[in-house]
């Protein structure tokens, strides 16, 4: 169990500032940030390298996400949100993707691709029933879209539905889903009989509806990923969101996860950048802190410089999101630039460690192999480029 032989890391982290974005912040944003990082660093950094090692979803953590208001921060209050705005969000993921970024799916699943629909496209019986127990994390949701054979298409998505009369029959599986193993509800994306994308939500316990766990992953090995398979499951008719359909639907979705990416990556960004700073002016070689020499320097500058230009992306975007008003093209931007980003720097990072580097007892190398899901997910790298292109040219190119 990987409770019982911790390895107790001290947590030192310390986040740059150096374009003073703080002034940026209000007195709320930045208690909300100190608030996240104190947990994560007595809740999650002193056990993550072991949970990763184990490939353990540590489920206690949903009950603490619950307590703390990570999840769904930007839902209404009366639903049980935090009714905060989308700063606060993104300050949250990025606390949270500092310890992991595992740990930081688990939160933008359940607030983002779980709660965001059901606020937004369900009716208010949805809304009471599950937003209020989603928020306290008595209750843990997953997101089907991606399929087997549909990953960076959903639109080809086969998973469908029928009209029985009493009830829809859902038949088809999705594959690649956070928290799936751990789920006690999952959004749904399938298509009508007339080929209309609709989202259901389907519960743990319907007859024919499993989630396999999938295994072997080398990234993300804190977050449980599987499949939904659904054999003839009867769906209630009241489960399906009415206010909604079309692929449109689950891309909204998709806009407020990869917004809290944005933030989530630089996170990761920052923690290796913080542990190589500190190591660079410790670790002597040729009787020198290796922070004295030029090309360390060099790495150092240029990653503050890149964290420190994604950081004022962000906030920017973020003003955006509060006022509804940025735009697909835009999240892209910052999603695609900030993962790469962080991977760039991970790398740089895990550099001026140099065999220590690659052990746990740094950070580098797991934050390294998470940010390789992080670059897939949630449109890939170059999926989110010719969101780019099309927006700049109105040329569609994927198809
Ligand atoms: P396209 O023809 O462009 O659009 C289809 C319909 O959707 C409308 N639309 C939007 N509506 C609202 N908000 C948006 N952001 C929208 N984007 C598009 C669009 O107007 C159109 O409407 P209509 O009425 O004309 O039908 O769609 P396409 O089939 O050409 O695909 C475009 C593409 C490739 C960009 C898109 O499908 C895409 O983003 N692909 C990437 C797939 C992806 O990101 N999957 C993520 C799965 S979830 C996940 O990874 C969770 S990981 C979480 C974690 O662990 O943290
Ligand atoms: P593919 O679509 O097969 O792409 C393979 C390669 O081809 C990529 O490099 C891609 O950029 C490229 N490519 C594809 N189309 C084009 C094109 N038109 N032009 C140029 N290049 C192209 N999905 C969910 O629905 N819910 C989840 O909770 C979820 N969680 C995930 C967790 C993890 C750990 C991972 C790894 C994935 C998760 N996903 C989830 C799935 C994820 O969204 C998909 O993996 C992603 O959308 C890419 O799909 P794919 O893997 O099928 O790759």
């Amino acid at each position: 169990m990987a409770t019982d032989t911790q390895t107790k890391q001290i947590d030192l982290f310390e986040s740059p500032d150096f374009y003073q974005v703080d002034s940026l912040f209000t007195e709320e944003h930045k208690l909300i940030r100190s608030s996240t990082r104190e947990f994560v660093k007595k809740e999650i950094s002193p056990y993550i390298q072991q949970w990763c090692e184990e490939a353990y979803f540590p489920q206690e953590i949903v009950a603490k996400f619950g307590k703390m208001g990570v999840f769904g921060p930007f839902i209404p209050e009366e639903y049980g949100g935090g009714a905060l705005d989308y700063i606060s969000y993104g300050l949250i993921m990025q606390e949270i993707e500092r310890g992991d970024s595992g740990m930081r799916s688990t939160a933008s699943v359940q607030g983002s691709l779980v709660m965001y629909p059901i606020y937004k496209f369900g009716n208010d019986e949805h809304r009471k029933k599950y937003l209020p127990r989603l928020a306290a994390g008595e209750m843990l949701g997953c997101f089907g879209l991606t399929e087997p054979d549909h990953g960076s298409n959903p639109g080809g998505m086969v998973t469908n539905f029928k009209d029985m009369g009493d009830y829809y029959l859902l038949n088809g599986s999705k594959m690649w889903i956070s928290n799936a193993p751990n789920a006690d509800i999952a959004v749904v994306w399938a298509k009508n009989e007339e080929g209309r994308v609709h989202g259901l939500i389907v519960e743990r316990g319907m007859e024919g509806f499993t989630t396999p766990e999938t295994h072997g992953k080398w990234s993300l090995r804190a977050s449980a990923t599987g499949e939904l398979v659904f054999n003839n499951v009867k769906v209630p008719k009241e489960n399906l969101l009415p206010n909604k359909s079309g692929l449109g639907a689950p891309l909204m979705c998709l806009d407020s996860a990869r917004y809290g990416i944005a933030w989530g990556a630089m996170g990761a960004a920052m923690d290796c950048y913080d542990a190589a700073k500190r190591y660079s002016l410790v670790r002597k070689q040729f009787d020198k802190p290796i922070g004295s020499f030029q090309l360390v320097q060099k790495k150092l500058a240029e990653m503050l410089t890149e964290i420190t230009k994604a950081q004022l992306l962000t906030w920017k975007l973020g003003t955006m999101m509060n006022m509804g008003k940025a735009t697909t093209a835009q999240i892209s931007m910052a999603k695609r630039n900030n993962v790469a980003m962080a991977l760039d720097v991970a790398r740089e990072a895990r550099q001026i460690h140099g065999a220590m580097g690659i052990t746990g007892d740094f950070p580098m190398m797991r934050h390294m192999a998470n940010l390789e899901s992080v670059l897939t997910y949630e449109g890939t790298h170059d999926i989110h480029l010719l969101i780019l292109g099309h927006e700049i040219t109105g040329i569609q190119s994927f198809k």
